[in-house]
């Protein structure tokens, strides 16, 4: 069975990070094996959450696979808290990198225009050089412009302002760059990614649905690097991921009591098992 290791917090409530990339990587039929950075109580849009950072024990658990000779086959990262643990996870990935596996970094730290609570653009710039480590990294377009340093434009850009992102992004290192929430007219919403190997643009979209809620990021991510693991080529996967999250926004907009905080990415989970046959 393919083993994956991800690195990103668990926020108890809050259908992000931890809690949607467990269950969604393992609907692929891949091991998910975690790396804790945080607890929280909630995902750090609520009021008020609790934060126990677990920085000091991310190199004891490490060195203890290092022991016993554990090896991943893709290695994905996403919300990660402090200058520290960019730090630590680099030297993850130096350790655990091999030319059979892949790295992919989800940026989380930002959007719509603004960053997360804790998060400065220093910290964008440290997240920019970890992207630089990535085989493939997964920015929302506010996430693009706080790392390069470039003007966040919310709508009406050309398809040149993206190509130019995506240009100054694998320019970090990455060798493919997927834009997320691209989108150039009312009607469509996707990615636009780059391949610096292939020297190939690739993009998918799907009908802009009415509503955009917390952690699709994050369902994205998981869900591309379950179909990654998986063996899926790197297309596919993308369009695995996309249609996925798309369900889930579906799925969630049609439950009139749906909590405000996530989607209800469980209800699509027969959805994704039938997608990926
Ligand atoms: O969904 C991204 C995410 C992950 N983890 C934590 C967050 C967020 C976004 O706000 O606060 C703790």
């Amino acid at each position: 069975m393919k083993r994956i290791l991800t690195i990103q917090d668990v926020s108890c409530v809050g259908k992000c990070s931890l809690t949607v990339a467990l269950p969604i990587i393992s609907c692929f039929g891949v091991e998910a094996a975690v790396m804790p950075t945080a607890v929280l109580s909630t995902h750090t849009q609520f009021k008020g959450f609790t934060f126990r950072d677990l920085t000091s024990d991310m190199t004891d658990i490490t060195d203890h696979w290092k022991n016993l000779g554990i090896t991943f086959d893709g290695l994905y990262t996403g919300y990660l808290g402090s200058f520290e643990q960019l730090k630590i996870v680099e030297g993850i990935f130096d350790d655990f990198k091999t030319e059979n596996n892949f790295v992919l970094v989800d940026p989380v730290m930002a959007d719509n225009g603004k960053l997360y609570a804790g998060f400065d653009l220093n910290f964008a710039k440290n997240m920019a050089t970890l992207c630089g480590k990535a085989d493939v990294i997964v920015p929302n377009l506010t996430e693009a412009c706080f790392m390069l340093g470039e003007e966040y434009i919310e709508k009406g850009y050309s398809e040149d302002y993206i190509k130019n992102l995506l240009h100054k992004l694998v320019g970090l290192g990455a060798k493919k760059a997927l834009l997320t929430g691209v989108s150039f007219n009312d009607e469509d919403l996707g990615v636009y990614g780059y391949d610096s190997v292939k020297k190939e643009y690739f993009s998918y979209y799907r009908k802009r649905l009415p509503a955009a809620f917390h952690g699709t990021g994050d369902i994205f991510a998981s869900s591309l690097c379950g179909a990654m693991a998986m063996g899926k080529d790197f297309e596919e996967a993308m369009k695995i991921a996309v249609d996925y999250t798309v369900k889930c926004i579906e799925i969630t907009l049609n439950t009139p009591d749906h909590v405000d905080y996530g989607v209800e990415f469980e209800k699509a989970i027969p959805y994704l098992i039938e997608r990926i046959k």
